[in-house]
């Protein structure tokens, strides 16, 4: 039977760090990308899995929540770092898988003064709600620059006083000369889904929740 494009699920993943993770629990929940996924030379963006209804795209983590929140995509994996960021009414996280951890915090140069208790900090950050949040709740109007990347380069260079960041090992913030003041949040990856779609799709999405979630034997707040 031809599937028409309305009854496929679109499956959202991104392309960078968490997916070496989240393929294995993708597979055991029966959702393995086709052999074209894997291949470096193709350019498709878009590809069919074992379960014929079915379709992954692979695009970068702040996209997969945006492509799940407004319905492009139906389900998706991200980390809750971008989800805290978005703050999106319409994602339903309701898996915390368990992968991707990490925290995200501020940094500062090593041998910095402390913040001040009032007044007025410039941050660069790829997460500029999540920090503008974080200090606005100690009374600290945080002026944040945003940056895509290489974040810990902005303290060196005079872009920045304090980063927010997320840290795994701490590796990358000693190498460059940066300690770890504050954390903000601890950080997993979770299943998003779109509210909507959850009760569109003849249960389809909820029983694909409940596979992921036997899978992983946890929750997450909604
Ligand atoms: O588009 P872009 O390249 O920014 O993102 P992407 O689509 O490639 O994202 P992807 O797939 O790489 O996933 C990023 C997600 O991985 C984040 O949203 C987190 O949920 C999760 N994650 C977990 C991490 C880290 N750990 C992590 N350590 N993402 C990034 N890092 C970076 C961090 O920014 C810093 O530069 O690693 C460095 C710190 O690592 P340590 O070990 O030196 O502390
Ligand atoms: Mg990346």
């Amino acid at each position: 039977m031809a599937l028409a494009m309305s009854d496929t699920i679109i499956f959202a993943i991104p392309k960078g760090r968490i997916l070496d993770e989240a393929l294995p629990l993708m597979k055991a929940a029966g959702i393995e990308p086709a052999a074209d996924f894997f291949d470096e030379a193709s350019r498709a963006l878009m590809f069919a899995t074992t379960d014929p209804w079915v379709k992954i795209i692979r695009v970068r983590a702040f996209d997969v929540a945006t492509f799940v929140a407004h319905g492009a995509a139906q389900i998706g994996i991200v980390g809750s770092d971008v989800i805290d960021e978005f703050d999106y009414s319409e994602l339903y996280a309701p898996v915390d898988l368990g992968i991707g951890q990490c925290r995200i915090s501020v940094a500062m140069p090593e041998g910095a003064t402390q913040i001040p208790h009032i007044g007025h900090l410039r941050i660069a950050t790829k997460y500029p709600a999540l920090a503008r949040r974080h200090f606005a709740g100690q009374g600290i109007q945080a002026e944040c620059i945003k940056l895509n990347g290489a974040m810990e380069l902005a303290p060196l260079l005079g872009l920045s006083g304090r980063i927010v960041d997320l840290v795994s090992t701490g590796k990358t913030l000693a190498e460059n000369g940066l300690v770890e003041s504050e954390i903000l949040a601890q950080v997993s990856a979770r299943l998003i889904v779109n509210r909507a779609a959850f009760k569109t799709t003849d249960g389809r999405i909820p029983a694909m929740v409940e596979r992921f979630r036997a899978l992983v034997g946890r929750h997450a707040a909604a």
